[in-house]
């Protein structure tokens, strides 16, 4: 059933006894393979619910047992005008992180990484991050102006942005905090936690240059572009022209297929590939080509990394290259020894990732994952590996290595380099422990 997979697998695929087994197991019935593979489960707990609804029905030769959903009427087309996900994935949720924050709208969502396939994060499921709260914004109110160092000031309307030639790209958004709770131990339990200000969409919008272009910008003395949104935040942000002048920033307005959510900054924000989240300014209002930085707060006072000499290191935007590995995770309970498919995401804010190694004990030993396609510049990489458990305590790991050479560093190297007291861009290599129990917790290798 999936020998496709298994043919295409690479020489290093050492793992092809547990997938035999696996499979062996399967073949001898599906009741043994679930007795088998839910075993723990079944002894302490109830048996999870797609085992219960299998089980019984199985090889029952009379026919009126099958299943409901095989012998009655389903639902209407368009039943639900704009589809939701099942009601069985109802735990697969964005979540805050309790008195992380005073308020709930100067606060945080984490994405559910550990339950996420793929690249694409469902737009119901992106992280978010506001300073002032979110907005539902009227698009046909809403104004987009470019001022400063330009020879004709101009002001846009969604619908005339709209009629301007679109590019659609992947790429990820970092929160510059994400994994910030790490820096001074092992704070949270799962990777949605120490990693879920982190998500990926396919956006579309107006490339900046060209609005700028269209306004008449002096590109060769502005330097810099402020950018500003129209949320209570008064959130802007410097952006160097020659990372615009390279087409890769967007206004955009589209997110996965559709408009933007309301919550990711509907109608408009700031697209800024490879760079912390805090420049990808929603609602965005009003772009202004000067000749200097801008020193805003949220560039002064915030998202600066006190450095251990006590100075503090500004406009460090770049997110460096990064992994983490979402199953097995932290929380997480694997349920015997045997094959497991190790996965997880691996990204750099300066171009595509390259290769990524994994290490099951805590990073003494390393095999290089296969990296799904698409592999794309400032976009998530998804990456798998196989491994069989031999239900003896393990520390899984993943570090990641970016095509301008950048191997991903561990905490000890990090802290050699950036001290103790940031709280922004922490990029080390993570480690999950998987107990004798299966359970998986997060630990902190010095
Ligand atoms: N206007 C505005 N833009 C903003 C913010 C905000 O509060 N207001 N938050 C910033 C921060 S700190 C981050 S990490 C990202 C989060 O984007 P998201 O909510 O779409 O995940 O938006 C950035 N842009
Ligand atoms: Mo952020």
């Amino acid at each position: 059933m999936n020998s496709g997979r298994l043919r295409k697998a690479p020489e290093n695929f050492i793992a092809r006894d547990g997938v035999a087994r696996v499979f062996a197991e399967a073949r001898n019935g599906r009741r043994d393979f679930l007795r088998g593979a839910f075993a723990a489960a079944a002894a302490g707990a109830a048996l999870p619910a797609a085992a219960q609804a299998a089980a019984p029905n199985d090889g029952d030769p009379n026919i009126l047992n099958l299943p409901e959903h095989t012998r009655g009427l389903g639902q209407a087309v368009a039943t639900d005008g704009y589809g939701k996900p099942s009601k069985y994935e109802r735990n697969v949720q964005r979540r805050q992180s309790p008195g992380l924050t005073q308020t709930t709208q100067a606060s945080v969502s984490f994405a559910p990484l550990q339950s996420l396939f793929g690249i694409v994060t469902p737009s119901g499921l992106h992280f978010e991050r506001h300073h002032q709260g979110w907005w539902d914004i009227d698009p046909s109110k809403h104004r987009f102006m470019v001022n400063g160092m330009v020879k004709n000031a101009k002001v846009f309307t969604m619908d005339e942005l709209m009629r301007l030639p679109a590019v659609s790209r992947f790429h990820f958004i970092e929160c510059g905090a994400n994994t910030g709770m790490e820096w001074g131990n092992v704070a949270v339990p799962t990777c949605q936690y120490t990693h879920g200000m982190l998500s990926c969409s396919e956006f579309t919008g107006v490339p900046l240059i060209t609005l700028l272009e269209l306004a008449g910008a002096d590109l060769k003395n502005g330097r810099f572009v402020l950018a500003e949104g129209g949320d209570g935040s008064s959130m802007t942000r410097t952006i160097p022209m020659s990372m615009i002048r390279s087409g890769e920033v967007l206004v955009a307005y589209g997110q996965n297929g559709e408009m933007l959510r309301p919550e990711q900054g509907y109608p408009l924000r700031l697209v800024v590939p490879g760079v912390q989240g805090v420049s990808w300014v929603k609602y965005l209002r009003r772009v202004e080509v000067g000749d200097q930085p801008y020193g805003a707060k949220d560039e002064t006072v915030h998202y600066v990394d006190l450095m251990p000499d006590g100075q503090h290191r500004q406009y460090t935007s770049i997110q460096e290259c990064k992994s983490v590995v979402t199953t097995p995770s932290g929380g997480q309970q694997l349920l015997d020894k045997g094959f497991y498919n190790i996965t997880g995401l691996a990204w750099s804010g300066r171009g595509k990732v390259k290769k990524v190694d994994v290490s099951v004990d805590g990073g003494r030993s390393w095999r290089t994952a296969r990296l799904e396609t698409p592999v794309l510049s400032k976009c998530l990489t998804r990456f798998n590996i196989d491994w069989v458990w031999d239900g003896k305590p393990a520390i899984i790991q993943s570090r990641a290595t970016d095509d301008t050479g950048y191997v991903q560093p561990t905490y000890r190297q990090l802290r050699a380099v950036r001290g103790t007291r940031s709280i922004y861009h922490n990029n080390a290599i993570q480690s999950w422990l998987v107990e004798e129990s299966g359970e998986v917790k997060n630990v902190q290798l010095s």
